[in-house]
């Protein structure tokens, strides 16, 4: 059996659900849109990229210049949760199907090194990239041939769709190269129709500044506020345009030996007032060993405020409320947002009280904003 041959057959066994073989000439035409949408400012907000990132992440040989070989690897990962579930316990968030489970970076990294080692027993170097490498993951996995590049960005793979992540090993040996696939989303535009914020500005194109998955998960800082009302009730990440995608409609169960690997999983629904009661520690305790860790507490806090604003129900106050005491103003001023979208007498009571003791000016300024959301204070009815 010839090196490449073998090499697939491990990949299958530890559990990836596609693995293919490209050579290291530099992905062009990927270089070129990222270089383009980076010129365009579609990536902006994003702090670690930048043009000279983009150009570099479309040469495998970057790294290692005697490369001969990238292997491009998708590892399935949990499916989404149902929109609506999880009964009790109030308003409930939405977590990113990939998020589910132990962190992906840590899991893909380890199912791989049975192939680092292959390569290393007969003497050929190896590398490895998974998410945040300077590679472009989906470029490489389709000239790998795994699956195609859909409207929606992703890469869609043949009888698993698109709930997968990608991660590559570049090599010093030559391998049998694989073809592209000739598949195509053909007339379908389901995911730019469904997505809420008009991110995917056109098929293949995504403007990051729009995405919910940006907001909830990379941005750091304040949610801009024609921005929170299209995040709906995601509280990390966002899986629309996966959802409604019809290549993952009824693609393979994912292998339920390759879902082990992610060890205990992540709340899919979690209760959205209960997440305002954590504390560093807490939040630690639940999320370090997952992918939601990225967004730490401060986040995390500020998107749970978000959804409840959206889901905008009454009984939700007391919690908001108690949240505008949170040590972190990010917190204080998102939750008095939310309370401005519940309304009524209770919250406004609660913001006033904010209002009077709050001195961190954008606070301040959301507080008496969401007091105006409120409208005017009922007027007792004379006898
Ligand atoms: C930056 C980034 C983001 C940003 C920006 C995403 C973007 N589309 O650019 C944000 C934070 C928004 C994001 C969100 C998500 N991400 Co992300 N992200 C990345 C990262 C780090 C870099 C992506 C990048 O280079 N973007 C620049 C653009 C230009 O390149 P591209 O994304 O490869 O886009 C390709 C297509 O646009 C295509 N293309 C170009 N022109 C055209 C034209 C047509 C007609 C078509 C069909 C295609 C097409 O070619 C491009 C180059 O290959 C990669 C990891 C990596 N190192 O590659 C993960 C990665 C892309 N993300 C991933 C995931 C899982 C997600 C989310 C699904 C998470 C979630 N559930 O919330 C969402 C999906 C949002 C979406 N619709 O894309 C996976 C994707 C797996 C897959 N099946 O494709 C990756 C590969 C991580 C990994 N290693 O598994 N992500
Ligand atoms: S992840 Fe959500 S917000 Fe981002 S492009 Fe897809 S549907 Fe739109
Ligand atoms: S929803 Fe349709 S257009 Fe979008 S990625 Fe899936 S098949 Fe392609």
């Amino acid at each position: 059996m010839s090196l490449t041959d073998a090499l697939k057959d491990r990949a299958r066994a530890l559990g990836f659900c596609a693995v293919g073989v490209t050579g290291t000439e530099p992905f062009h035409e990927a270089e070129s849109a990222a270089a383009t949408r980076t010129a365009e400012g579609l990536l902006d907000g994003l702090s670690w990229w930048n043009l000279t990132r983009a150009h570099a992440s479309a040469d495998p040989r970057r790294a290692m210049p005697d490369a001969r070989s990238v292997i491009a690897l998708a590892y399935p990962h949990p499916s989404p949760s149902p929109a609506v579930g999880g009964q009790g316990g109030g308003p409930r968030g939405r977590i990113a199907a990939y998020a589910l489970g132990h962190d992906y970076h840590e899991v893909l990294l380890e199912r791989m090194q049975p192939l680092i080692a292959m390569l290393h027993e007969r003497g050929y170097a190896a590398k490895t990239y998974v998410d945040h490498g300077w590679m472009l993951d989906r470029a490489a996995a389709a000239r790998a041939g795994l699956g195609w590049l859909g409207k929606n960005t992703n890469l869609l793979v043949p009888g698993a769709g698109s709930y997968v992540l990608l991660a590559e090993i570049v090599t010093s040996a030559a391998l049998q190269p694989d073809q592209p696939l000739k598949k195509s989303c053909g007339s379908c535009d389901a995911c730019l129709r469904i997505c809420p914020t008009g991110a995917l500005v056109g098929p293949g194109v995504l403007d990051n500044r729009r995405c919910i998955s940006f907001w909830t998960i990379e941005h750091r800082g304040v949610i801009p506020h024609e921005i929170r009302p299209l995040i709906g009730d995601w509280i990390f990440g966002c899986d629309l345009c996966q959802e409604v995608c019809p290549v993952n409609a009824r693609p393979a169960a994912p292998d339920p030996a390759a879902l082990t690997a992610y060890g205990p999983m992540v709340e899919p629904r979690p209760q959205l007032e209960e997440l305002l009661t954590l504390d560093e520690q807490t939040f630690r305790l639940r999320f370090r060993q997952s992918a939601v860790w990225r967004t730490r507490r401060t986040g995390l806090l500020r998107n749970a405020c978000i959804a409840l604003g959206n889901v905008a129900d009454r009984q939700s106050v007391p919690a908001l409320a108690g949240a505008l005491v949170d040590d972190a103003p990010l917190i204080r001023g998102h939750a008095a947002w939310a309370l401005g979208r519940l309304g009524g007498p209770a919250a406004r009571q609660g913001l006033a009280l904010a209002l009077s003791r709050e001195a961190d000016p954008w606070v301040r300024d959301e507080c008496e904003l969401a007091l105006l959301a409120c409208g005017p204070p009922a007027v007792p009815s004379a006898v």
